[in-house]
């Protein structure tokens, strides 16, 4: 009896972490490309209209890596990123100097896995935290930017790599959720809204 209320509880237990999910906001000045554990899961050009991924996190957490590019080159333009991830528990895990972050190459043309989970990221620096939502120089685009972040509002930082009037191409990464004592890597696709954003198209 008793070992059949622990397999009891170890069920519930592993149904309750395949339960959590997630939801990723970015906003990036010019453009973004969003991934979860390696897969990309979102993608825009419109600063003031945030992409918004829903996402299952079957291991209980979840490696967030984003990409933006700041179209004009050089200090002809600063460029900008504000993104968050809301757990399912309302967990709430702004962009600010506690996301790591790098710059170089235009995404097309960095092939080093810096989106993937297993990427060794101990080498970038942490992100340049600027304004926070509302304020600074995107402060005028936040009634528009909250038709999308309109629950919860947003409570993130505008960050980039460095002074944000140098670089153009600008990575971040974070783990979100609770690593397992033993870490493991993801396993599974991961499953998204993407995928039928891309059917809608
Ligand atoms: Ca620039």
């Amino acid at each position: 009896m008793k070992t059949l209320f622990v397999a009891t509880l170890l069920i519930l237990a592993m149904a309750t972490a395949s339960l959590w999910a997630a939801t990723l906001r970015i906003n990036g000045d010019n453009s973004w490309v969003g991934f979860v554990n390696g897969e990309q899961v979102a993608e825009g050009d419109n600063w003031q209209e945030a992409s918004i991924t829903e996402f299952e996190m079957p291991d209980g957490y979840a490696v967030i890596a984003v990409y933006v590019h700041d179209a004009e080159p050089g200090d002809t333009g600063r460029g900008g990123a504000l993104f968050d991830v809301i757990l399912d528990d309302g967990t709430y895990i702004p962009s600010d100097d506690t996301w790591k972050a790098d710059a170089g190459a235009p995404l097309a043309d960095r092939n080093d896995g810096w989106e993937q989970p297993d990427f060794d990221d101990s080498g970038w620096d942490n992100a340049t935290q600027l304004d926070p939502f509302g304020e600074g120089i995107w402060g005028f685009g936040a009634d528009t930017m909250r038709e999308t972040l309109k629950d919860p509002d947003s409570t993130a930082f505008w960050v980039w790599a460095g002074p944000n009037d140098v670089e153009d191409d600008v990575y971040f990464r974070k783990t979100v959720g609770e690593l397992s004592t033993t870490p493991v890597e993801p396993t599974g696709k991961v499953t998204t809204t993407w995928g039928a954003l891309k059917n809608q198209r």
